[in-house]
């Protein structure tokens, strides 16, 4: 598939995915989306890519669904959101939920509506100092989509999950790592060497490992303590008869660094 609204590109087992519609703040369109969906199927069939790197072009990361067809009455009442969202959003965030690969995601710049939640969606969220994050909905008349009434309150907790979704109030970069929405802010011009360098490291890492740490920690927001043992015991089953914990043991017992394949 020929790219025209993201950049695509995989190297030293880190698929690279670049939002790229800088003018209009890389907002999604149904082609955005509908790119996305291929580059996760080309992510999810090649073994040789380990990990994900998700960020923006231009000044901004993503400012959500783009409003700019919406200009007549007409427009806004023929839509079916719920649609878009089942046809869109919700196929989006499930891929990356369910990707048996980390997703890092690099929040260059400015992070609206469906763009913020997108970024929470993904496994480790670096940002830059000048990016802020934003539950732009409120403003427009919606409720957070894309995952933020999941999310949000998950890694925020309720007061300030509510507050940001009925408000809409901006934050920080430094207010988001300070509230644990993501996990580190960086200055502007380190923000891509830190996150090639965190996607290049996981990419080297027990692959199988991080993608049942992912499953156990998506299953534990709504098992018990009793269900999450039991579970952990499964994958932890399947983690042992991986190479790569018989190379981890190995390497840490004769004292060399581990070469993992992801196997
Ligand atoms: O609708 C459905 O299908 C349901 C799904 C909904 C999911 C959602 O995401 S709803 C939320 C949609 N997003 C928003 O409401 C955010 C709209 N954008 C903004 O509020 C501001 O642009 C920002 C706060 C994000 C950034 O502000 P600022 O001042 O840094 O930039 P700007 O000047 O507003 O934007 C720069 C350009 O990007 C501008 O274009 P222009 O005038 O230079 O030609 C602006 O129109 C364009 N732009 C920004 N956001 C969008 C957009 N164009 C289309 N759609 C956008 N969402």
């Amino acid at each position: 598939m020929n790219y025209q609204s993201i950049l695509f590109s995989a190297d030293k087992g880190v698929a690279t995915i670049t939002l790229n519609r800088p003018d209009k703040l890389n907002s999604f369109t149904d082609d955005m989306h509908g790119e996305l969906r291929d580059a996760f199927k080309t992510i999810a069939k090649d073994e040789t890519i380990r990990c994900v790197l998700i960020t923006g072009a231009g000044r901004g990361f993503c400012a959500g669904q783009d409003l700019s067809h919406l200009a007549s009455e007409d427009a806004r009442a023929e839509q079916d959101l719920g649609e878009t969202l089942d046809k869109n959003y919700n196929r989006l965030i499930r891929t990356i939920r369910s990707l048996p690969k980390p997703v890092v995601c690099a929040v260059n710049g400015v992070a609206a509506g469906a763009g913020a939640n997108l970024a929470l969606a993904c496994d480790i969220v670096l940002a830059a100092r000048s990016a802020s994050f934003i539950q732009a909905f409120c403003k427009i008349g919606l409720i957070p989509d894309a995952g933020g009434t999941w999310t949000l309150p998950r890694l925020v907790g309720s007061a300030r999950a509510l507050a940001l979704a009925m408000l809409g109030d901006k934050i920080s970069a430094e207010q988001a790592h300070d509230w644990g929405m993501i996990w580190k802010a960086f200055d502007d011009e380190t923000l891509m060497p830190e996150a090639q360098g965190m996607a290049l490291h996981l990419a080297t890492q027990p692959t199988q490992a991080l993608a049942l740490i992912k499953r156990a920690f998506n299953a534990s927001t709504s098992n018990t303590l009793d269900q999450q043992l039991d579970l952990e015991r499964d994958l932890q089953t399947i983690a042992g008869r991986t190479s790569d914990y018989h190379e981890g043991v190995d390497a840490f017992l004769n004292k060399r660094p581990a070469e993992f394949s992801g196997k």
